[in-house]
């Protein structure tokens, strides 16, 4: 019928077949087909029933993102989906791979879905900033409650097929031979006999008793949202489901849709969506990569001991090696007790928690990593130290084993001189805990071989991370900005500020929390150490940690934890040291509001992005994007500081930079060159071509 689209027939079934890779999107291409094969199949009277199903990897995994902002060409979901409705036969949906968002609510317009067991379904429109929009709010609560459907769709997380089955979602599972099974499924409905009711018109699961329940559950949900419109306007629709009629319902969904595609949330969520596919596309295609069977980690402290996780819980067996037994038995002690805790908290199987522990081996000698294809250090951050573990390395390691280093800060360059194999070598750069977070910076080093690059950014992709190269300069990418927010952030508590101020500042823009949450929670001492080794001071966080103050894991630091409590607590004994360090180099405290926060230690974070970019320390506008919304809880909702400035104005924060440059003459406000071109051109884009 058409290149996307096609219609087969097996005896009295047919079995209309989407075929868009690499996911089925539901493009303009697509949906014009399917609509003339179901309605021409709806009127043929040799068709008993209809079988949709796709080829390739999986089903349709939603609408064409990239159609998004742009006028939609009709016919759209809904337009198909009504049609759908009007069906008498039966209609199953065959589901392998991905049922999500608009693919979920295309079978949500069949009488039946049968996946096979790999399958898993969801409607993560709100990860895009949106509700679903096809009618997922108000069917899925018809055929699985309201109750589940709001935890659905408000989190945005796919179930698997078992779950689907068991909360009426699918009807049947088939373990192989799907459309053939889906065939054989549809001709027993035929022989069943009709009428078969559509989803629309199956209200038995809606409970007006459920609605308090319901408005519990929605606003400790929403109440996690931090400002994104998008979970509160699907707790809204899945309640509509509940309060009104189907076409009400219905219509009051494609309202909310339509304002939340148009409005900058979704734009930004949509923005990191390709943002992160495009962070992982390094080197050509075709380059082959190394393989990497096993992985030797070096250092079994915090560090070590997460990344050894990350790579466990992808699957990979690990070397874990110790300078001592004891340190040795401790760290992998941590791991299994930090298994443990996701086995009681009912994230991860006994039996998955035996297999990952099965896959460690812990040894205290360096020959053991002979038989490593990847080894990544984690040991103390000191150059010398770095050097003498390359070294050993270097002796040790098989021909063609990548050398990674989790270093925060250091330059690659110089620890890759350390081996005879410079383009083996290459960072990682994870973040802590290095077996929950996301990000990791891919350290391109001067001599780095592609191959070698390209191995580790798809490896990263392998372990669940999300992975971004950058060139070698002192932070990388991300803690390069850090520090141009932090040093304003100190500023700003001698002028008056205090830390509670500026944290609420934060968590008001949408962060999880403020610079000074944040540092109590990671350590003040590693900025201290960093500082020192670059003899540059921050007077406040130094005294802190000259006396002893590191923040959680102290009892103190810019807050208070009382009896080991992780809820910050203002602190006075800071408060006097702010205002006494003050008065010694003479600045009298004023008062200092939100507007003035925000320019100081985000428009430099903005400015040192930009100077990254002329440096090509970060390829691409969007990679930055991804580093901060990944690893540093920059808000989604404003798509990541890059994106955000668009927002916010590049003439606006250019203005506001040579503002405080003037008053301040500091180097976080001098106007990198390239938010000039950004204002002229609206482009990040050509940095220093
Ligand atoms: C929606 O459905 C709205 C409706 O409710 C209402 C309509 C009225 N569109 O992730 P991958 C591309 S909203 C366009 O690397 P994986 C992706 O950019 C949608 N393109 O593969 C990439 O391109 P490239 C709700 C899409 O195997 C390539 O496909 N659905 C779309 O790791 C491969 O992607 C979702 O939010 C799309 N919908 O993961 C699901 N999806 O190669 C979004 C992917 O050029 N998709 N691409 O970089 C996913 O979560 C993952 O892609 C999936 C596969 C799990 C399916």
């Amino acid at each position: 019928m058409s290149d996307f689209v096609s219609v087969t027939r097996d005896g009295r079934i047919a079995v209309v077949t989407i075929d868009n890779p690499p996911v089925n999107a539901l493009s303009f291409h697509v949906r014009e087909p399917l609509m003339q094969a179901l309605v021409s199949l709806r009127d043929e009277p040799d068709v008993a029933a209809i079988v949709i199903a796709c080829a390739g990897r999986t089903f349709v995994a939603g609408a064409d993102i990239t159609e998004f902002g742009k006028p939609v060409q009709q016919p759209d979901l809904r337009a198909i989906i009504a049609v759908l409705e009007t069906i008498a036969k039966p209609t199953v949906a065959a589901i392998h791979g991905t049922a999500l968002g608009g693919g979920l609510e295309l079978a949500l317009g069949c009488h039946f879905r049968a996946a096979d067991t790999g399958a898993k379904l969801g409607l993560p429109e709100v990860k895009l900033g949106l509700l679903p929009g096809g009618g997922g709010t108000v069917r899925l609560p018809r055929l699985v409650g309201a109750l589940k459907a709001l935890s659905m769709i408000v989190s945005g997380t796919p179930i698997g097929a078992a779950e689907a089955l068991a909360a009426g979602l699918v009807d049947a599972v088939f373990e192989d031979g799907l459309t053939a099974q889906a065939v054989r499924f549809a001709s027993e409905m035929v022989g069943r006999g009709g009428p078969f009711t559509p989803v629309r018109d199956r209200d038995g699961r809606l409970d007006r008793a459920e609605l308090p329940e319901f408005d519990r559950q929605a606003a400790e949900l929403v109440k996690k949202a931090r400002g994104l419109e998008a979970p509160i306007a699907c707790a809204q629709s899945v309640r509509n489901a509940i309060t009104l009629p189907f076409d009400e319902a219905l219509a009051a969904e494609r309202e909310l849709f339509v304002k939340l595609v148009a409005g900058d949330q979704s734009r930004a969520q949509r923005h990191l969506f390709f943002a992160e596919r495009e962070a992982a596309k390094v080197g050509a295609k075709d380059i082959v990569r190394r393989k990497i069977a096993r992985v030797g980690v070096i250092g079994a402290g915090t560090m070590g001991g997460g990344i050894a996780m990350a790579f466990a819980n992808g699957g990979f067996p690990v070397t874990l090696l110790e300078t001592t037994q004891e340190a040795l038995e401790r760290g992998l002690a941590t791991i299994e007790k930090n298994y443990a805790v996701s086995v009681a908290r009912g994230s991860l199987s006994e039996d998955a928690k035996r297999l990952r522990l099965g896959l460690f081996k812990g040894s205290t000698d360096y020959g053991d990593l002979a038989d490593c294809d990847l080894i990544v250090e984690a040991v103390f951050e000191e150059m010398a130290v770095k050097r003498e573990v390359f070294g050993r390395l270097d002796a040790v390691a098989k021909p063609g084993a990548i050398l990674a280093t989790n270093t925060s800060y250091l330059d690659v360059n110089e620890i890759a001189t350390s081996t005879s194999r410079p383009q083996d070598v290459v960072g990682m750069h994870f973040f802590s805990p290095a077996n929950v977070m996301k990000l990791l910076e891919i350290v391109r080093a001067e001599k780095t071989a592609p191959d070698a690059l390209a191995t580790i950014v798809e490896l990263a992709r392998r372990i669940g991370k999300v992975p971004v190269v950058v060139g070698v300069c002192h932070g990388f990418v991300g803690n390069r900005m850090l520090a141009a927010r932090g040093s304003e952030s100190e500023a700003l508590l001698l002028e008056g500020a205090t830390p509670q101020q500026i944290d609420q500042v934060f968590t008001d823009f949408g962060w999880p929390m403020g610079p000074f949450q944040m540092g109590d929670l990671a350590g003040l001492d590693i900025g201290w150490r960093n500082r020192k080794a670059r003899g540059q001071t921050a007077i406040i966080a130094d005294t802190l940690c000259e006396q002893g103050h590191f923040g959680q894991k102290t009892g103190s630091g810019f807050y208070r934890y009382e009896n080991g409590s992780r809820t910050p607590a203002p602190n006075p004994e800071v408060e006097t040291l702010i205002r006494d360090k003050a008065a010694e180099k003479g600045i009298a405290p004023r008062t200092i509001g939100a507007e003035e926060i925000i320019e100081r230690t985000l428009y430099p974070m903005i400015n040192e992005g930009a100077k990254i970019l002329e440096e090509k320390i970060a390829a691409r506008a969007s990679d930055i994007d991804v580093v901060w919304v990944n690893g540093y809880g920059f808000p989604v909702g404003k798509g990541g500081p890059m994106f955000w400035a668009g927002l916010e104005g590049i003439d606006k924060i250019i203005g506001r930079l040579d503002h405080w440059h003037e008053r301040t003459g500091k180097d976080v406000f001098k106007q990198a060159p390239l938010l000039r071109q950004m204002a002229e051109t609206g482009s990040w884009e050509g940095a220093a071509s």
